[in-house]
């Protein structure tokens, strides 16, 4: 067991945070078991599978490859280790493709039952870019209600799922010269459900077995993602919650409440947590949660729900992936109300330590000892007010000698979506152009992506983030990264002190942080419509753009797409995790240099965040020079 001393060490050795390092002490004396104590114990971890050599697709496996080119060099099939590897690639990047895209699909299916009058709760709230992505669609405006555009539109979009067309159409916002790539390499995405169904079809056995045609599918599917799957959520909820504009609350554990029902939001669609956060401003519930001996109702997000919530309603963010089980811990958590992804199946446990009740909600997510309270689009406000009343009944059962609510809150700007920083900027990215060009700004990376239990928590992004902005590189951030950079008081205008003097003269000048938060994981589709905007204003490629990325603590499958829709589209990526491919040097060597000559980007892997700095400058520098500035 642990003394007081060292419970004090492991805490600061397992996250950056103070607030978190407090809640992590709190589990360690009550006892709880975290992702970090069963991290411990799948130590050491089957090198075979890091190295991405175990294939496990068929029957007659599993097989492995032995990683030092002795025997076996081969599965029983025949398949060696650059199909094992490029297929296992596949494989995990289609599923992350798969709960993004799935995700924006059923975005896009409450907007077509809004338009048909037949959700409860939701409405059209941003006309504006329904008109415009409905015009994007060759859908007719003019004279014609919203509704109907919408129905439109939501047809037009669900279309594209299986693909009628053969090109989906947000990928037409790339420029020219990037479609130009795609095509070239025959790697345009034609279908959102299409891509991944045929890449499950090539990875099964006796398929596809050349680890070039299987990675430029990767990228296909990856890009059916990004440009799709993932624009169309994002683009969905804009349209019916309103699209992003900044504003400023709060991050952390500390945002938890000593005397109000505290209700945590965590997982991935705004669809169910925008529903509750209408729901506590019902009269009756507020004066029910004082009738419970409440000061009233705490609404606050976890992850990217969290993301969207934050963006589009100021709801102050409680953590990042790994606060799930913290949140709990704390004592203060009367329910956590979940959709999907992300979500550790390890909760109900937690939560059984303590008063706190774990509420299911999608039929594609149920977890075993939890409340499930199944959410339809037909009835969605009733069901988030059946949530809300649950969590005010379990108020009295909050044990407060096992409460403990850490430190302050950390304030936050965020709110950052492409349309605002456009208007931000006078309407174009003219200014932002000149300051590039003047190198006020250098160039722009994204950093994205969660936790993972083998860094300390935060601090890849945290790290990353503030030597890039030291170096006047702004930084764009979604994910855990923006909510790691939010609890580290980097999404504050004061936070440009700790930027370069010429990025920190652009960030006064236009009272903006030097790490602006773009929304959630999906919303990386805001970060690739910002790049398209910048190149088409100069004429030139995405790839030919000073741009980077970044995912110094990934661990979801969905990160796989990300990174590499961002390579596929000509930003070079920095992983902070290995991904499971080092077991082929053929893989790698594509992945890591073949591609520079196709899309202009590649990826890297390095672990030390500021080594991963300067990877990320020199690239920069490297496209700067090639665009004469
Ligand atoms: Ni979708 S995917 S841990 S919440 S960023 Fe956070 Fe973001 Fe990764 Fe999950
Ligand atoms: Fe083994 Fe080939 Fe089956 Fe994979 S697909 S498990 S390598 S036989």
């Amino acid at each position: 067991m642990f003394s007081s001393s060292d419970i004090k060490q492991e805490a600061e050795k397992r996250a950056l945070d103070t607030t978190d390092q407090e809640i992590i002490g709190k589990a360690i004396e009550d006892g709880i078991e975290t992702a970090w104590e069963r991290f411990a114990l799948q130590q050491p971890q089957c090198g075979f599978g890091q190295l991405g050599v175990c294939c496990n697709n068929c029957a007659m496996g599993p097989c492995r490859i032995d990683p030092y080119g002795g025997k076996p060099s081969h599965g029983v099939c025949g398949a060696n280790v650059d199909t094992i590897v490029s297929r296992n690639l596949l494989d995990d990047l289609s599923v992350g493709a798969a709960a993004h895209s799935d995700h924006g699909r059923e975005v896009v299916e409450v907007l077509l039952e809004t338009a048909e009058g037949k959700s409860e709760g939701y409405r059209i709230c941003d006309e504006e870019k329904l008109k415009r992505v409905a015009e994007e669609y060759g859908i007719g405006t003019a004279g014609r209600s919203k509704e109907d555009i919408a129905k439109d539109l939501a047809l037009g979009m669900l279309a594209e799922f299986g693909s009628v067309k053969g090109f989906i159409q947000m990928a037409e916002r790339a420029p020219d010269k990037t479609k130009a790539i795609w095509t070239e390499f025959g790697i345009t995405p034609r279908g959102i459900d299409r891509e991944i169904v045929e890449a499950m079809h090539r990875v099964h056995m006796g398929v596809d077995a050349d680890f070039i045609n299987i990675l430029l599918h990767a990228m296909r599917t990856a890009l059916a993602d990004g440009w799709g799957g993932s624009m169309i959520a994002t683009d969905c909820s804009d349209i019916l919650f309103g699209t992003p504009k900044p504003l400023t609350s709060w991050a952390n554990l500390g945002t938890l409440s000593t005397d109000k029902v505290n209700v945590v939001l965590h997982g991935h669609n705004p669809l169910l947590s925008e529903m509750i956060v209408q729901a506590v401003e019902d009269p009756e519930l507020k004066k029910y949660a004082i009738e419970k001996g409440a000061k009233g109702i705490n609404l606050v997000g976890m992850c990217c729900t969290g993301n969207e919530l934050l963006m589009r309603s100021g709801i102050p963010i409680a953590g990042n992936v790994l606060d799930q089980e913290l949140a709990i811990a704390t004592g203060a958590v009367e329910a956590m109300v979940v959709d999907y992804q992300c979500i550790f199946p390890s909760i109900p446990a937690t939560a059984g330590c303590y008063h706190t009740k774990v509420v299911t909600t999608s039929r594609k997510a149920k977890i075993p000892g939890t409340q499930y309270m199944e959410f339809s689009a037909e009835t969605a406000l009733s069901t988030a007010k059946e949530i809300i009343r649950l969590a005010i009944d379990n108020y009295p059962n909050r044990n407060l000698d096992r409460v403990r609510i850490p430190g302050k809150p950390m304030k936050v700007m965020a709110g950052f979506s492409e349309e605002e920083i456009r208007k931000a900027l006078g309407g174009t990215y003219k200014p932002l152009i000149d300051a590039i060009v003047a190198g006020q700004i250098k160039g722009v990376v994204g950093i994205v992506g969660c936790n993972h239990p083998r860094i300390k928590q935060d601090y890849g992004h945290v790290t990353l983030a503030k030597e890039l902005i030291k170096r006047n590189i702004l930084v764009v951030e979604t994910g855990c990264a923006a909510i790691a950079c939010g609890k580290a008081g980097l999404l504050l205008p004061e936070a440009a002190d700790n930027a370069g003097s010429r990025l920190k003269a652009v960030c006064n000048l236009l009272g903006i942080p030097p790490v602006l938060h773009m929304g959630s994981c999906v919303d990386n589709s805001r970060i690739l419509v910002m790049a398209s905007m910048v190149a088409k204003e100069l004429g030139v490629s995405i790839g030919d753009l000073p741009l980077g990325g970044a995912a110094p603590e990934w661990y979801s499958q969905k990160a796989l797409p990300i990174g590499t829709y961002f390579v596929a589209s000509g930003v070079y990526t920095v992983l902070g995790i290995p991904p499971k491919i080092f077991g082929s040097k053929n893989v790698l060597n594509l992945l890591a240099e073949g591609l520079k000559g196709i899309t202009n980007s590649a990826f890297a892997v390095e672990p030390d965040p500021v080594k991963a700095a300067d990877l990320l400058e020199e690239e920069i520098n490297r496209k700067r020079a090639a665009l004469g500035i």
